[in-house]
Order: structure tokens, then C-alpha cells, then sequence
């Protein structure tokens, strides 16, 4: 993974025929990668550079993947293994899917795979010309994600068509928005206005009638955002509190579709302020 700021490493995963190469091509501004109709027609990475909005971009194409349980020959498994491996070696993951069909539990399962390793993740939907009534569509993709999936606060939604060469650059503008959110700096006056906006708020959790309470937050020096939570509590910090504690971080700040890690620390003195 690059630290530096202009650097920025891509990946482009999801499923066969979902138009992978043709946008690797797109961005590339030239037909290096062959495209076609056939599914499964790339079998190995493909790897390249191109230059936009004075950032040097190092972009991998890869083989579709298919489901696991289809999978039966061992290429396609080693495949699969190669493509995860990447992710390691990116900073975004762009999960390109068919617009025409649907989100299948295939992405979903690439996408925990880009959350648990901590790395941008688009849900980048293409093949926006074939679809009619563009802002409905956006709008019905919206509501799905956020009401069926819990992850929704990590993940960034785009649309565009990389045949046409539709919305390609606001989506390289959006991709370099996100990386400059990863190396967010938070001040110790900022987290402390946000402890006394939740103090305010009142909206705790309670575990056995008893409020879940942050006391004291310091940002950590890390590759992504992490910050040190002091709860008022002797026990482990409970789901229910970590997810209250992370929306509301999220909101706040106004930071979503990167990850923010937490370590959330046992105060030996709960009943102290
Ligand atoms: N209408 C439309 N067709 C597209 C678009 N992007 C790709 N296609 C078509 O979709 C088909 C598959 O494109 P590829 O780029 O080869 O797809 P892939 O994801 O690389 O496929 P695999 O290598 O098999 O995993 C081709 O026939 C493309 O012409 C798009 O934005 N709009
Ligand atoms: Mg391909």
C-alpha cells in the first residue's frame, strides 16, 4: 500500500463480464486488456499506470471470479487466491458490477474481504447506458445498500458507463477525495467538541440501565484513520456502544466510505468522570 498522497494503487474485481477490462482499457486510454462477451475471458492480472489530476495510479485488472461453490477446477481456485492476495497490495477496491443484474452474495463476500483489510471500497455500478431512468436507479442502489447492509457506512457507491466513457472522471475526482479522508488529522479540540455534542445528544446505550459513556479520544498515528475511545466501563466495549459510537463518529465528521478503526478502552474507574 502507498503512503504517499499522490500515489494511489486500484484494483478492479467482481464478477465475469462485468466490463472489468473494458474500464481498465478506459482508464488506461488504450486496449491493452482484451474485452469480449466471453465470460472468464481475462486469466491473468493485468497491471499498468496512468497519470490524472496530478496523482500517478497503478491499476490491476483481474480474472472474474465466480462463486465458490461453482468453482471446480484449480485454476480458477488459485485465481481467486491471486485476486484476494491483491487487495493487500492496493489502496481501493473497485468492485465493478453489472449494473443489468443484480448485487449477488459473490460481491458482497469481496467486499467483507476489502472491509476486513481495510481498504477503500467502491460498489462502482456500470453499464449506466443500458439503464433507463438513471436517478431512479441510483436512488433504488441507495435505499437496497442502506437498509440491507450493515457495512453500508464503509462502502461508496458510483455510477457509470466505461464503454461510453460515462462519468469516468468524477469518479477518479471521488477516488482521490477518499484518499486524502484516509489521512485524516483530527484535533484533540474537534474530539472533544464531539464527546460534548454526544453529552448533549444523550442518546447512550445503556447495558443494564447504565449508560455506555466515552470519556476521552486521541486519533493514533496509523496508515488509516484509529483512534483510542476511554469508556466508562469495566467490561469490553459492547456491540451495540461500538456501533452507536461509530455512526455517530461518522456523522459528526462527516466521513464515510473510508475505514476508521477503534480501540475501545476499559476505564478501571467507571463511576469517575
Ligand atoms: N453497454 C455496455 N457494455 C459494456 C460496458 N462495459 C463493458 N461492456 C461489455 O461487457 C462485456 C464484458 O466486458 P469485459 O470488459 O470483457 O468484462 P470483464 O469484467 O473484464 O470480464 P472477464 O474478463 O470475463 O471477467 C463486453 O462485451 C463489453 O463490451 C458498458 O459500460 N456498457
Ligand atoms: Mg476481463
Amino acid at each position: 500500500m502507498s503512503s504517499i498522497l499522490n500515489k494511489i494503487n486500484l484494483c478492479i474485481i467482481g464478477k465475469p463480464n462485468s466490463g472489468k477490462s473494458t474500464l481498465f482499457n478506459c482508464l488506461l486510454g488504450n486496449s491493452i486488456s482484451p474485452v469480449g462477451e466471453e465470460y472468464g475471458l481475462t486469466k491473468k492480472l493485468f497491471k499498468n499506470k496512468f497519470t490524472s489530476y496530478s496523482h500517478d495510479f497503478t491499476i490491476f485488472d483481474t480474472p472474474g471470479l465466480r462463486r465458490k461453490s461453482k468453482i471446480d477446477d484449480l485454476d480458477e481456485k488459485e485465481r481467486n487466491k491471486e485476486v484476494i492476495k491483491l487487495i493487500d497490495r492496493v489502496d481501493v477496491v473497485i468492485l465493478l458490477i453489472d449494473s443489468v443484474e443484480n448485487i449477488t452474495k459473490q460481491d458482497f463476500r469481496l467486499a467483507e474481504i476489502a472491509i476486513t483489510k481495510k481498504r477503500i471500497l467502491f460498489f462502482l455500478f456500470n453499464k449506466m447506458d443500458l439503464i433507463d431512468e438513471v436517478n431512479k436507479f441510483k436512488t433504488k442502489i441507495d435505499k437496497y445498500l442502506s437498509n440491507n447492509y450493515s457495512q453500508y457506512q464503509m462502502i461508496n457507491t458510483d455510477f457509470i458507463s466505461a464503454e461510453k466513457n460515462i462519468r469516468i472522471k468524477n469518479f477518479i475526482k471521488e477516488i482521490i477525495k477518499k484518499n486524502k479522508l484516509v489521512h485524516i488529522e483530527i484535533t484533540k479540540a474537534n474530539l472533544n467538541k464531539f464527546l460534548n455534542y454526544l453529552n448533549k445528544l444523550s442518546k447512550y446505550p445503556k447495558i443494564k440501565k447504565r449508560e455506555i459513556k466515552p470519556k476521552y479520544i486521541v486519533q493514533l498515528k496509523a496508515s488509516s484513520p484509529l483512534f483510542k475511545v476511554f469508556i466508562n466501563s469495566k467490561k469490553k466495549a459492547p456491540l451495540i456502544f461500538q456501533r452507536f459510537f461509530d455512526n455517530s463518529f461518522r456523522d459528526y465528521f462527516k466521513i464515510k466510505g473510508v475505514p476508521i478503526s477503534y480501540k475501545f478502552i476499559s476505564s478501571s474507574n467507571p463511576y469517575s468522570d
